[in-house]
């Protein structure tokens, strides 16, 4: 058995599993608080007690583990192992050393990710990618993150920068993204603003079930929300997932005509959504792509749900230990 521990630092949770990567099985795994406003050192001294823990409640020991990979949800400087950028966590995490810091540790060696690559190494690895040679991630949830593969091969680019799909522009004088840009994916159709769209249209009285399932507490209406009232034929509630599909398949359409990958896998707590989100997204990309045969291009939701991400730092940390046998 070859045993690694795949782990994601999240804005909420840290969570950790111990990972038999020849059977892309998750065997075991924990979740702890990440209490970022306590600062790195603090989160990071509960990154390495959450994979101790995990080891140690399988009946497994250190010896036992070839590697160890940890994502984050941001930029990171792979070359360096440092992070550079955490816009949804608390504290100062500029430069913080977290794969030489947990490496000394723990003990064993350290590979770090942006954890939405890590989810779609998961997807292509054991997931909804399986068997596919290019294809694209997008995970939708507090932000959207992503991925994508060439010839079998995880793209990074610069210092392992490639990939932030939720930052490709889809308008030119749209609103202000975290990132810096105007009119990024992100701020258009992440989570918060899907729910931001379902609040307008409550706000404005229009004739929808969405106030009525959150007894018009507007804080509580989010992706899921919206969803349901979908689902139980609110007219309103469908036009919000054709528009979030339409901006989200605009990008899709961009990503499309650069590599023409056989398949574009949509992870994340919004894919919950399923076809209510993937039809418009289908739509949208026949609308919009004349030159690649878009028949041909699957557009999936991701098969392995929460566990993606650790299966894929699982497996990242083996690639890795790979190339760095290889010298
Ligand atoms: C942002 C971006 C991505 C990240 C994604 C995660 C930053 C700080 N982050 O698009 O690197 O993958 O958020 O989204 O630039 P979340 O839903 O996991 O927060
Ligand atoms: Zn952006």
């Amino acid at each position: 058995m070859d045993l690694f521990v795949g782990c994601d630092l999240g804005g909420t949770n840290i969570k950790a599993g111990l990972v038999d990567i020849s059977a892309g099985q998750v065997l075991l795994s924990r979740s702890t608080p990440t209490l970022a406003q306590e600062g790195p050192e603090a989160v990071m001294g509960r990154i390495a007690d959450l994979i101790r823990k995990v080891i140690a409640e399988n009946g497994a020991s250190m010896e036992d583990i070839q590697g160890v990979g940890v994502s984050a949800p941001g930029l990171l400087d792979l070359e360096k192992g440092i992070v550079l950028f955490l816009t949804n966590l608390h504290g100062h995490w500029p430069n913080v050393p977290l794969q030489s810091h947990l490496s000394s540790e723990l003990d064993l060696p350290v590979a770090i990710l942006n954890d939405a690559r890590a989810i779609t190494l998961g997807e292509y690895t054991f997931g909804a990618g399986r068997g596919a040679t290019n294809m694209a991630c997008l995970a939708i949830g507090t932000g959207i993150g992503g991925g994508v593969i060439v010839d079998g091969q995880l793209v990074l680019g610069l210092r392992g920068q490639a990939g932030e799909l939720g930052h490709l522009t889809i308008d030119l004088n749209g609103p202000r993204c975290g990132c810096g840009n105007k009119g990024c994916m992100e701020a258009f159709a992440a989570a918060p603003a899907i729910a931001t769209m379902g609040v307008k249209v409550v706000q404005r009285g229009q004739a929808t079930l969405i106030g009525e399932l959150v007894d018009y507490d507007l804080n509580k209406i989010t992706p899921e929300v919206i969803a349901e009232a979908a689902r139980k034929g609110d007219e309103i509630a469908r036009e919000i997932w054709k528009d979030t599909g339409s901006y989200i398949g605009t990008g899709i359409a961009n990503l499309i005509v650069t590599l023409a990958p056989e398949r574009i896998v949509i992870s994340g707590g919004v894919a919950a959504a399923g076809d209510l989100l993937l039809d418009p997204i289908r739509r949208t990309i026949k609308e919009r792509v004349f030159l690649i045969p878009v028949e041909e291009i699957q557009i999936l939701t991701g098969e392995l749900g929460n566990d993606a991400g650790v299966l894929g730092m699982a497996q990242w940390a083996q690639l890795q230990l790979q190339a760095a046998s290889r010298g």
